[in-house]
Parts: structure tokens; C-alpha cells; sequence
């Protein structure tokens, strides 16, 4: 249908329509000073702030990174293909347990001593669970008040979008970013719940599971996996009348670890007692993760550790890209409800119906 409008005409003289986008009003009063744009870093800009050491640059390269806009995914990749060279000097340290075990507490005090021999810290966090609960665990930096304020203390709080993997892999770039960036440890903190262990597990270099004393059942809560991944069990909280229990812990920890089969890395996992609290044998505590280090570097199995994480996250990137591009597949997107639907009415088996979108997938190209 043609509309003719009266203020089409040159010589119309009444109040005029604004044609479309060409002289679009601005949204943001003009007037307003207050917001200024962030300036729109070059990828040579990212690296050269990064390599520099600069942490505002570092903070936005990291939100290049957790970004789900594809044209800042791809931005993003570069700047870490190009920053990978500089990667991999840090000791990375993944730490687990329950919600108020004392995590926050222990990288803040832990983390103070760190800074305090002139290193540079970076803490960083997978909560699969943030995005639901839209808090992450490191989202209270209350906890750390100390250690968020240090120049050289870098902390981040967990990406909150996307799948576990999705999560787990934003954190393993910033790692690659950090390091760029000069930091000599890394720190990843998690909550032990379960999946998100294996993700933080397979980026870091000693895995710490902190524990708490006195429940006696402390055994049962954690899931035997968990504990064979540990390199370190810490007991926090062992100060007042809480030292006994924690060393009655200490010694179930050490029996229950006996029965375990010896980990790969020659290394057998030492249980430690501290108070984060109150700073008692967090030294003790570094020196074991030093130790470790300098154990499996002495023996090969820190570098062999580390190939092998860059081998699972191959193949977890290539499981997670399929995955990816199958369910974005427009045909896939069009026909899978009704298949399901089949399924649903028991029209169909599990199997025949995903060969079938197997079949229209392959048929796509
Ligand atoms: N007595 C004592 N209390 C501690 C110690 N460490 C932590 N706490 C207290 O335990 C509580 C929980 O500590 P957090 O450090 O917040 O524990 P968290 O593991 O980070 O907890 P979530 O973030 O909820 O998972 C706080 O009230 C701490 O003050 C310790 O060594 N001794
Ligand atoms: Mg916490």
C-alpha cells in the first residue's frame, strides 16, 4: 500500500515527520557528561597494555574474553594467540571446598603474604552456578578487603554465562592473560560441589581441598573424587578449641589418602591443619605447594601435567564447537522439536530419532 503524505510536498509548512535513521535523536542526553565511552582498544592496544603489565587493560582484555559477542570472541582469540607466548611462568593453584570452609578467607590471608614477597597475584573463580544465583563466589570481595585494594593483586570474579565448559574456558584464557601480564601465581578458587572441580583441576598445577573439622562425618561429604585429586588437604580452622578436632581430622584424612592408589605424579598428598583466620600455618601451607612444585618440575611431571591439560582442552573445545554448531544448525533448529515430539508419542526410538538429525546435520553441507 503507498501512503501519500501531506508533508511529503518541499512546500508543506506544518510540522514534519523526521525521516528515519539519518537524523535518529540521541538517546543519551547530550548534555550529560557523566558516562564517557570506554576508548576501543586495538588488538596490538590489548597486547601492548597486557605485556606492559597494564591492569586496566588487562581488566578489559578479560571482558573481551567473557564476552558472547562473536566479534569480541574473535578479537579476543587474538589477543590470546598473541599473548601465549608469554604464558605458562606462573604457579597455578586451584582451591576447593564446602561454602565456609574459609576459601575467602584463606586467599585473602594467604594471598597478603604472597603480595607481600613482591609477586603478583591473580585470583580468579568458576561458579557454574552464578548465573542462576547471579552472586559468584568471589563476588564478595568484602572477604578479601585487604587483598582487592593491593596493586598487585588482580581478582575476578567467576564468568557468569554459558555451560561449565563454557565458564571453564574463559577462565583458562584469563589464566593465559594474567601470566602475560606478569603474574607469578594464579589462584582459582571454586565451590566444592562437583563438576567444576574437574574443569578447575585440569588448569591448574596443584589442586588444594579445604576442609573443615568436627562434623565427624567429614569423610562422607566429600566425594572420593574430589579428594583424589587433591595434591594438599588443608584442615582451616584449626585454632581454639577447635586444634584437637582438626588434628583428629588431619589423621582420618591421612589414613583415607593411604588407601588410595599413588597419583601419577610420584607426589603423595600431605593434609596440613591451619587457621586462615587467624594466619596460623599458612606458611607451612605455601611451602607444601612449593615443594610440589618443585618436586614435579624435578621429575618432569609439572610440564607432562600441563600438556596434558592442553590436550583435554582440545578435545573439550572441539566437543563443545560440535556441539555448538549442531544445535545452531537452522535445520537442526527447525526440525528437532518434532522429533522430539515423535519421541515424546513413542513414535520414534532415542535412537533412530538422533540419527535422523544426524543425518539432516550431514546433509546441511
Ligand atoms: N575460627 C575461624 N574462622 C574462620 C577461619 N577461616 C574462616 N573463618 C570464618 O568462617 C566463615 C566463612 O569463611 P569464608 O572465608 O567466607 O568461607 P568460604 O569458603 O569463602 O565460603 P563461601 O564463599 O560461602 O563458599 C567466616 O565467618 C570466617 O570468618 C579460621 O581459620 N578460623
Ligand atoms: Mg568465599
Amino acid at each position: 500500500m503507498n501512503y501519500t503524505h501531506p508533508e511529503d510536498n518541499e512546500e508543506y509548512q506544518g510540522l514534519k515527520i523526521q525521516r528515519a535513521m539519518d537524523k535518529a535523536p540521541t538517546i543519551r542526553n547530550p548534555y550529560f557528561k557523566g558516562l564517557k565511552k570506554r576508548p576501543e582498544y586495538s588488538i596490538d592496544d590489548y597486547v601492548k597494555g597486557i605485556l606492559d603489565g597494564n591492569m586496566a587493560i588487562l581488566a578489559q582484555a578479560v571482558t573481551l574474553v567473557e564476552s558472547s559477542v562473536e566479534e569480541h570472541y574473535h578479537k579476543a582469540q587474538q589477543v590470546i594467540e598473541r599473548c601465549l607466548p608469554y604464558s605458562g611462568k606462573s604457579l597455578r593453584l586451584g582451591i576447593t571446598g564446602v561454602p565456609g570452609a574459609g576459601k575467602s578467607t584463606f586467599i585473602e590471608n594467604l594471598g597478603m603474604d604472597i603480595v607481600g614477597q613482591g609477586k603478583k597475584l591473580a585470583v580468579l573463580a568458576i561458579d557454574p552456578s552464578s548465573e542462576k544465583s547471579k552472586g559468584s563466589i568471589l563476588g564478595d570481595k568484602t572477604r578479601m578487603e585487604q587483598l582487592s585494594v593491593h596493586k598487585n593483586a588482580f581478582i575476578r570474579p567467576s564468568p557468569s554465562a554459558g555451560s561449565l565448559g563454557g565458564v571453564a574456558r574463559k577462565t583458562r584464557e584469563t589464566i593465559i592473560l594474567c601470566e602475560a601480564a606478569g603474574f607469578d601465581v594464579v589462584f582459582v578458587e571454586t565451590v566444592g560441589v562437583g563438576q567444576s572441580e574437574t574443569a578447575v583441576h585440569s588448569m591448574v598445577d596443584f589442586f588444594l581441598l579445604i576442609q573443615l573439622a568436627g562434623t565427624g562425618d567429614e569423610l562422607q561429604g566429600i566425594k572420593r573424587g574430589i579428594m583424589e585429586m587433591a595434591d594438599g588437604i588443608v584442615i582451616n580452622k584449626a585454632d581454639g578449641t577447635n586444634i584437637q578436632k582438626a588434628n583428629l581430622a588431619k589423621t582420618h584424612f591421612q589414613n583415607a589418602l593411604h588407601l588410595f592408589p599413588m597419583p601419577e605424579s610420584g607426589w603423595a598428598p600431605q593434609v596440613l591443619t591451619c587457621s586462615a583466620f587467624h594466619h596460623l600455618n599458612l606458611d607451612k601451607v605455601w611451602q607444601m605447594i612449593i615443594d610440589y612444585a618443585a618436586f614435579t618440575k624435578n621429575n618432569g611431571y609439572f610440564a607432562e601435567k600441563r600438556l596434558s591439560q592442553s590436550k583435554y582442552w582440545m578435545y573439550e573445545t572441539i566437543e563443545q564447537q560440535l556441539k555448538h554448531n549442531f544445535y545452531n544448525n537452522p535445520l537442526i533448529e527447525q526440525q528437532l522439536q518434532q522429533i522430539e515430539t515423535d519421541l515424546m508419542h513413542n513414535r520414534i526410538t532415542p535412537f533412530i530419532a538422533a540419527n535422523n538429525l544426524f543425518d539432516i546435520y550431514k546433509k546441511s553441507f
